[in-house]
């Protein structure tokens, strides 16, 4: 059978659910997800095959702004380009509850000078009626380079696999970019870094968590196949220090347990997390 391909960005507001819906299509988390906004920072690749269908998708940082991170902000932008130049489809995702007609087209509009296929997407229809998202989508329909829609709870699993066949019939003969037991272009140090980075945000509040950066310093499968990982949380202000420990240990306490317990989900071993709190200035 003759390959085919096709990558697909997966594009809308932070907090739509765009990471959710990629761990749902690929079946394996590649992306965390939380909900807090700004969750992703950076494109990260899924990669699904179907028979000979190879789909690459791209998730991408939410497109609400942080207010005072500038630097963040043209980063975000950058990435968010980049994947809709660089795919051959665009799933606009919208979270039902935050239906707002103006600010889709808006979106749509812009996106639109790109001059790619846009498809839209209705996700978290598990908190809505039914009857809301036909209603919302006939209006939608005025906006006439969106080409199919769809509704979907990413959450559940509602409306995937129609999702995944349109993408497939949509494909186009190519060879794979990837091997068949590729997932992600991520590595597992990436992964155990963000289960860090995402505890923190589960954990901490207002601006600090996104001031973060969490690197690997040790990988290692012992001889018993448990993993040990020790990692650098580096912090822009030593004032942020006490406050990533916290009374008494219990901040830090908890986000080691956290991170442990999702990055031995996505490794499937048993895991030892250390964490070390280090200024950027000591590095
Ligand atoms: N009820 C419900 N919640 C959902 C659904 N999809 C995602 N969520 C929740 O919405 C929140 C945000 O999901 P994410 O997947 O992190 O959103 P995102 O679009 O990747 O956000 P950014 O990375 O910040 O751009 C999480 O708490 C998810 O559990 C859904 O279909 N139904
Ligand atoms: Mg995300």
């Amino acid at each position: 059978m003759k390959k085919k391909l096709i990558k697909v960005a997966l594009i809308g507001k932070t907090n739509a659910g765009k990471s959710t819906l990629i761990n749902n299509l690929i079946g394996e988390t590649v992306s965390i997800t939380n909900k807090k906004i700004n969750t992703t920072n950076e494109s990260i690749l899924g990669i699904l095959n179907k028979l000979n269908t190879q789909i690459i998708f791209f998730d991408t940082p939410g497109s609400n702004f942080i207010r005072s991170n500038l630097r963040n902000e043209k980063k975000f932008k950058t990435t968010i380009w980049q994947a809709i130049y660089e795919a051959d489809i665009i799933i606009y995702i919208v979270d039902i509850l935050k239906y707002n007609y103006k600010l889709i087209e808006n979106d749509i509009l812009k996106i639109g000078e790109a001059n790619k296929s846009i498809i839209f997407a209705f996700n978290k229809i598990d908190l809505v009626e039914r009857k809301n998202s036909l209603k919302f989508i006939n209006e939608l329909k005025e906006i006439k380079i969106i080409k199919e829609f769809f509704i979907l709870s990413a959450k559940h699993g509602k409306g995937i696999n129609q999702l995944i066949k349109f993408l497939i019939s949509k494909s186009n003969q190519a060879n794979w970019i990837y091997n068949n037991n590729e997932i992600s272009d991520k590595s597992e140090i990436f992964m155990s870094n963000e289960c860090t980075r995402n505890a923190i945000l589960k954990n901490l509040h207002k601006e600090i968590p996104y001031n973060i950066i969490v690197e690997n310093f040790q990988y290692k499968i012992l001889k018993n196949n448990n993993i040990k990982i020790k990692q650098f949380i580096i912090i822009e202000n030593l004032r942020y220090k006490s406050i990533i420990i916290g009374k008494n240990g219990n901040t830090i306490k908890r986000i080691r347990q956290n991170s442990q317990k999702e990055i031995q989900k996505i490794l499937n071993s048993k895991v030892h997390l250390y964490l070390q709190i280090i200024n950027k200035d000591e590095i």
